[in-house]
């Protein structure tokens, strides 16, 4: 069998790509302006069933989203099978089609694909997919649809969901009817799996004061004001942040991205945050969880990423003892350099802690080698996975007391609870809920676990961001050539002194990281190897920031 050439031929000449512009699929997929990816979307939809079908026909995930990016902005992203990120060899054919400057070019790189990647074409191809609110989301859908249409897809239409969901329905649908069988493979399915696990785990428990929930005006309200209906009386919401359809609401001063990278309470939530109550924040396509507080002096405390995976992990390893099966089941946490090093420190005191670069496929499959593998980035994208073995044992476990049964209970509860394929901020948010209830804690108590070291980070834009490279874990840089011994010559001044430099993956520029033990030396210390990078690698010293001291 090969291609249907002539019906792809015709749709694509439809999405033309425009000249002049280079897309890549990065770490979040393919994500840029909106208006400039039609192309991008048809080609991703023939993408998406040329995977299909090289998996068996095994039903692929297509997710029309830019998360934290703000409105204009939008992207797309594949999911395979068990509803993690698109395999990494594949995100170079990605970026391959999507350049292709013609239609024949592009038919060209396709029977390529096919034929590099043993494709065999008379295989069924089964899509699912979804967008978020974004208002480019319809036309950029409808392209993606020519894309499904043009291979001959069998496609399933998810509608307006979140990122997490969309990812839950790939794994469902592929297990469906398998002792493996992740969940009903609807929207409902996964609302009655995650509220039913929930409430078994805080039953008997005091309930919780209510929780604020920043929706950043993304798809998470939605997801939020369904997740109300099945808690009942189990946990109080209250939503803010709803305005999905409100032109330039999306991730504008609220949401995930925003509490973390400003360090600051969304303004909307100023008058309703009394001292003291727990807030939390999701990103725009709800993968993403912050959780804040304002102390007895009204000020704002964060407890990002890194204090969640704090939270959780000791929970788990509390339990895994309580249930006596700590001899079996080995808890490990997987961070990025990006982790506070107060927590690093905290968690590498109890637990083993490995270290991988940024983006979520490095942190999933390293947390897939631990029993319990707990991953969270600083920003708040993370969950925990339980291996196959772990999840046998628990299942086979004998209890000898009632107080191990309990335990047990509560990790096999904890195991339905947890999205298992990919960060989730409403799972991760009644995970924390969970462990609040049972350790009684308030904001303050879990903040106190340990102390943050002050942090900062700066941007950096240089001419070319490609000369950057990173070794161990993106904490080093190897190139430029010279610059990380000038790195380390400064850092070295500063009191816990910490800094790194790394290219983004998902915008135009070089990153920089730095930790110390005040505040101003945190500052200074990220403005000055900025400065370093910047004059390093040419940049006009006319225009150099000022701030770059
Ligand atoms: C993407 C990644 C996220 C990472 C961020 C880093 C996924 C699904 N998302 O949002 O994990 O933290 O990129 O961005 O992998 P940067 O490379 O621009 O710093
Ligand atoms: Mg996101």
């Amino acid at each position: 069998m090969s291609l249907p050439v002539d019906t792809i031929r015709i749709l694509a000449d439809r999405h033309p790509k425009p000249a002049n512009i280079r897309f890549t699929y990065g770490t979040a997929g393919f994500r840029t302006l909106g208006s400039t990816l039609d192309s991008v979307m048809f080609r991703v939809g023939i993408l998406a069933g040329l995977r299909s079908k090289k998996l068996d026909g095994k039903t692929i995930g297509v997710m029309v989203t830019a998360s934290h990016n703000p409105e204009p902005d939008n992207g797309v992203k594949l999911v395979d099978p068990r509803g993690e990120m698109l395999e990494a060899a594949w995100e170079a054919h990605a970026t391959n089609l999507a350049n292709a400057p013609t239609t024949d070019a592009f038919i060209e790189a396709l029977e390529n694909l096919v034929k590099i990647a043993k494709i065999d074409l008379s295989k069924p191809s089964r899509i699912v997919y979804g967008r978020d609110t974004r208002p480019s989301g319809p036309s950029l859908v409808a392209a993606l649809e020519d894309g499904f249409q043009a291979i001959g897809a069998s496609v399933r239409n998810a509608g307006v969901t979140t990122t997490p969901i969309l990812h839950y329905l790939v794994r469902s649908i592929n297990t469906k009817g398998t002792k493996d069988e992740y969940g009903i493979d609807s929207e409902e399915g996964y609302m009655q799996k995650l509220s039913t696990a929930f409430k078994k785990l805080v039953a008997g428990k005091p309930a919780s004061p209510p929780l604020i929930v920043d929706c950043a005006n993304g798809v998470g309200a939605q997801a939020v004001d369904e997740i109300i209906k099945y808690l009942g009386d189990s946990l109080q919401l209250i939503p803010h942040n709803t305005a999905t359809t409100t032109p330039g609401a999306l991730n504008n001063a609220c949401g995930a991205d925003f509490v973390k990278t400003t360090q600051k309470l969304p303004p909307s939530l100023a008058q309703f945050l009394k001292p003291g109550q727990r807030a939390c924040s999701f990103d725009g396509d709800a993968d993403r969880l912050m959780y804040f507080y304002l102390d007895e002096r009204g000020q704002f405390r964060m407890l990002d990423g890194d204090k969640i995976a704090a939270l959780v992990a000791a929970f788990i390893v509390d339990l895994v003892k309580a249930a006596g099966l700590e001899e079996e089941i080995k808890v490990g946490i997987v961070q990025t350099a990006y982790a506070n090093g107060g927590s690093t420190k905290y968690l590498s005191d109890r637990l083993p802690v490995k270290c991988v670069p940024t983006g979520v496929k490095h942190l999933h499959h390293a947390a897939e080698h631990y029993d319990v593998g707990v991953y969270f980035e600083a920003n708040g994208h993370g969950t925990v996975l339980f291996s196959p073995d772990t999840q046998e044992t628990l299942a086979a476990h004998q209890p000898s007391t009632p107080a191990q049964s309990t335990a047990l209970n509560h990790l096999v509860n904890l195991t339905q609870l947890i999205n298992q394929t990919v960060g989730d901020a409403l799972s991760d948010m009644l995970l924390v809920e969970v462990v609040l209830a049972h350790k009684s804690y308030s904001g303050a108590e879990w903040d106190s676990l340990y102390v943050d070291l002050p942090n900062r980070l700066v941007k950096v834009v240089v001419s070319d961001i490609h000369i950057f490279k990173t070794e161990d874990a993106e904490r080093r840089l190897v190139s430029p050539p010279g610059l990380q011994a000038k790195i380390d010559e400064l850092v070295r001044r500063y009191e816990a002194g910490r800094a790194f430099v790394r290219p983004s993956g998902t915008e135009a520029v070089v990153r920089v990281y730095a930790e110390a033990m005040v505040r101003a030396q945190a500052d200074e210390l990220a403005f000055r190897v900025a400065g370093l990078v910047y004059d390093e690698t040419g940049g006009d010293p006319a225009r150099r920031p000022a701030e770059f001291l």
